[in-house]
């Protein structure tokens, strides 16, 4: 038999955790990460998930990205480098301590070869979001093989696409849902949705209850996936990464509530502007 533990991830939970940058540490220190993300059509995806990378504390954000959109993305991320999207994946994650891939990305050939690529060879963490889990569900005996960390954030639509079934089901069900896929496949799931779980391969799952409606709006779910790259590339362990960057993307949506901004009116950038107010909170 299997036992499953599940438990909330509490702020406190955060603040044990929490890895404050030491006064003698430099931009390597704290995370070299890599995003593929953004297309033609989506741009602002990249531009979010970056952002968020960026003001959640990572050393260094590159982002992979078509050529044509990097000075609409550079304007909104000006800290982060670019890398344009048809050169060479292994130049782009032969030194990164964590990759993100999928927001905004599409559903084109090569996007499919650069996941497979990443699945089979890239060993930092991987965080498969949006468009990726899609393509993802074509290569889960790959997903099987790899040893190295995954970590995969669908909201329900994408978990039901990646085990055939619908998102209705999938809410009914949702501790079974998520806990059967990261046992099954050897993967970190995020399941979002109001109280996102985070199953682990161990058999944990940790319950978010921060957040609000506010979130339901396009966009949210790219910052939330910065954010775990950002926690993950620095974080000696995964899960606690993972559950600091769910709690303090919830917390950042309540901040704004509570200082007047109305669900309606909240958007996405305003979550990774309110990152560093939700930072100085735990740090
Ligand atoms: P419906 O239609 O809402 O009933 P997709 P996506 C369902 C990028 N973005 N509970 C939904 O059902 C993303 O990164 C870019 C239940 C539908 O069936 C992706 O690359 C932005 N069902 C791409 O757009 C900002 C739910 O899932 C399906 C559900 C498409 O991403 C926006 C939709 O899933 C966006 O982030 C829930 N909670 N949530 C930009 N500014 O560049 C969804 N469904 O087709 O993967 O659509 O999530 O919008
Ligand atoms: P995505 O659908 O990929 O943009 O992701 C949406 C993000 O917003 C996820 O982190 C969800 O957990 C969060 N979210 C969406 N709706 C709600 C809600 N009603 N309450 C709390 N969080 C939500
Ligand atoms: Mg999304």
């Amino acid at each position: 038999t299997v036992s499953t533990q599940r438990a909330v991830w509490m702020p406190a939970d955060v603040s044990t955790h929490w890895q404050p940058r030491s006064a003698d540490s430099h931009k390597g220190s704290h995370g070299k990460v890599g995003i593929i993300a953004g297309s033609e059509t989506m741009p602002g995806a990249a531009a979010l998930t970056a952002g968020a990378a960026v003001n959640a504390g990572a050393g260094l954000t590159t982002v992979n990205i078509p050529p044509s959109v990097i000075p609409s993305v550079a304007v909104h991320v000006a800290e982060a480098t670019y890398f344009p999207r048809d050169d060479k994946i292994e130049t782009f994650y032969e030194n990164k301590d964590g990759i993100a891939i999928g927001p905004g990305i599409g559903f084109d050939a090569k996007g499919r070869e650069t996941l497979a690529t990443l699945v089979d060879q890239f060993e930092g963490p991987l965080i498969v979001d949006a468009d990726g889990l899609h393509v993802l569900a074509e290569m889960l005996e790959n997903v099987r093989a790899r040893e190295r960390p995954l970590i995969i954030t669908p909201h329900p639509g994408e978990m039901a696409a990646l085990i055939d079934t619908t998102p209705g089901e999938v809410n009914r069900r949702r501790f079974e849902v998520a806990e059967t896929f990261a046992r099954e496949y050897g993967v970190y799931v995020v399941l979002k949705g109001p109280c996102t779980l985070v199953a682990t391969p161990g058999g944990e799952t940790w319950i978010n209850d921060t957040g609000n409606a506010g979130l339901a709006k396009g966009g949210s779910g790219d910052v939330l996936t910065g954010m775990i790259l950002a926690f993950v590339a620095r974080y000696r362990e995964v899960q606690p990464a993972i559950s600091t960057a769910v709690c303090l993307h919830g917390y950042s949506a309540d901040y704004l509530l509570e200082r007047g901004v109305p669900a309606e009116a909240m958007t996405a950038s305003q979550i990774v502007k309110a990152l560093p107010d939700t930072l100085m909170a735990v740090d």
